[in-house]
């Protein structure tokens, strides 16, 4: 299972490409979501990445991802892979969730690479590694950057793996993620989409439940247990 930013939009949490509220109606993602962004302006985007996770700790789980709890209790086994940053799968209690995308409330030190502590004494005003002295950036995943290895090599092994592949409130454009359905779909498996729009997915998935994930997850959990 794929989840994407519209899961949480039910929570309040923009999406990244939904036109009027989308994180990006505003911005261009170049500017923002890149390296070299953050190399050019580390300021600008540090502020844009503060101001998501004051949004992101000020929000609730909704009953999309509850359903997706009670899921994971009613079938033998299954595997969530998220490319949400917010955290909010793992704390409305789903388990062994994969963060392919990384997570937005971590800090991460720019030059050794590892997750890192804050140092209280910062020379730029920007936080800084406790360690190294170097400039912290958030644990994401920027264009042109890899999805850490084990999250890429896991969600890759149960997507080649797996019977029915669940993808939920994704627009299915940005790759390697998009590609996981497309694996899943090579190697036999029902593809499962549950978005309120139509996606790059559509035409591929042997099934497009048309809704919003807090109200249709919770009604494919209620067909399942019958
Ligand atoms: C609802 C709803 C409701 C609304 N209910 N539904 C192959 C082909 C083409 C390009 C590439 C390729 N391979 C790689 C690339 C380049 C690039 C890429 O994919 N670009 C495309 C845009 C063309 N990929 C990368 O750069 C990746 N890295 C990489 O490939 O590295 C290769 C490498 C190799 C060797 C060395 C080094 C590198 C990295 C991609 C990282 C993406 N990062 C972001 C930002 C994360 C940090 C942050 O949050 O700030 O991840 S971008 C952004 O997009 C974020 C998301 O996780 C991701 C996906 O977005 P998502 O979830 O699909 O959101 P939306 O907004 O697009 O869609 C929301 C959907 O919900 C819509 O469909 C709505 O209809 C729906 N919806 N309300 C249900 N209530």
């Amino acid at each position: 299972m794929l989840t994407g930013a519209g899961i949480s939009a039910e929570s309040g949490v923009p999406t990244f490409r939904d036109a009027q509220t989308g994180l990006w109606a505003k911005f261009r993602p170049e500017d923002l979501a890149t390296p070299e962004a953050f190399n050019r302006d580390p300021k600008r985007i540090w502020e844009w990445y503060e101001w998501r996770r004051e949004l992101v700790r000020g929000v609730e789980p909704n009953a999309g991802h509850r359903a997706l709890v009670e899921l994971a209790n009613a079938v033998p086994r299954l595997t969530l892979v998220t490319q949400n940053v917010d955290g909010l799968h793992q704390r409305t209690g789903s388990t062994g969730v994969i963060e392919y995308h990384g997570n937005i409330l971590r800090d991460r030190c720019s030059a050794e690479g590892t997750i890192a502590r804050r140092s209280s004494l910062s020379i730029t005003g920007l936080p800084e590694c406790a360690r190294c002295g170097e400039l912290l950036r958030p644990d994401v995943v920027w264009f042109g950057e890899s999805i850490p290895r084990h999250a890429a090599l896991e969600a890759g092994a149960a997507a080649a793996d797996c019977d029915v592949f669940l993808s939920i409130g994704t627009a299915s454009v940005v790759y390697p993620a998009a590609g996981l359905a497309e694996s899943a779909q090579r190697s036999g498996a029902t593809i499962i989409e549950v978005n309120t729009e139509s996606t790059a997915l559509t035409p591929l998935a042997d099934f497009s439940l048309r809704g919003p994930s807090g109200e249709i997850l919770p009604q494919l959990l209620q067909a399942l247990r019958g």
